[in-house]
């Protein structure tokens, strides 16, 4: 079972994110451990002030870092010592599919969740074995991203989302964006499904997924085919449509 602990300060952030769909279940079903902690429980002050102000002055507050200590001290005293200690910050290692498998095959990772300007550069050095950013935009804490990384990792546990060839066909685990999916009704607002997709002839219908793949990765993320698993055919196809 993958083991992950949060440390945050609106833990009810994490928990509304971890308790619906696929996640959810993985929970319930035992195939997921995750424990939140809130920072402010290890704080020793009367009114658990998690922040100060900066040194050498300027604008906001910075995260205090003792309450972080001394929640890795618990949580390597209650839970083991953990594989990693991931920082979510926009400094970090874009986070990636890759990563997500990364992580998935540990057996017990943490993630630190900062606010206001960021959190005490000691907590970095000190605590955190690695730092992941999802994305080049500014967020207002780091409970996103790491609802983020918990959700693409999850997902890759054996047995989190059921079916197996659905986390197969899924963008990126071929390294290349989803085909077009369609359900009923056959025509909707005009426009039909493409034929071949009610033919039934289920070797024309890959083809035609394979296809229209490779052609919206060649159209919006032609960045993606230099390391996609493409075979001769798929490299044969590109060739052909480039002309
Ligand atoms: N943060 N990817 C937390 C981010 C971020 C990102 C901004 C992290 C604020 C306090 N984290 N600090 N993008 O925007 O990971």
């Amino acid at each position: 079972m993958l083991k992950i602990d949060v440390l945050t300060i609106f833990p009810r952030m994490i928990e509304a994110g971890l308790a619906e769909g696929v996640v959810g279940r993985a929970r319930t079903a035992g195939l997921l451990d995750v424990v939140v902690h809130n920072l402010r429980d290890f704080t020793t002050d009367k009114h658990h002030v998690v922040d100060d102000v900066p040194f050498g002055g300027g604008p906001g507050m910075v995260m205090k870092p003792e309450p972080f200590f001394a929640a890795l001290s618990a949580i390597r005293a209650q839970r083991g010592a953990p594989d990693a200690v991931i920082l979510l910050s926009p400094a970090g290692e874009r986070f990636s599919q890759d990563g997500a498998r990364r992580l998935s095959a540990l057996g017990h990772f943490v993630l630190l969740c900062g606010r206001y300007e960021g959190i005490d550069e000691r907590v970095r050095e000190v605590l955190a074995t690695e730092e992941l950013s999802i994305g080049d935009y500014v967020l207002s804490g780091g409970e996103i991203p790491a609802l983020a990384v918990i959700d693409a990792a999850a997902r890759l546990v054996p047995g989190v989302v059921g079916d197996d060839s659905s986390v197969e066909a899924d963008s990126f685990t071929r390294g290349l964006l989803d085909y077009p999916h369609y359900t009923r009704p056959a025509e909707f607002e005009g426009r039909q499904v493409p034929e071949v997709l009610l033919s039934g002839h289920h070797a024309e219908i890959r083809r035609w997924r394979r296809e229209a793949a490779l052609q919206r990765t060649q159209q919006r993320r032609p960045d993606l085919l230099a390391t996609a698993a493409l075979d001769a055919h798929e490299r044969e196809w590109l060739k052909r449509s480039k002309s």
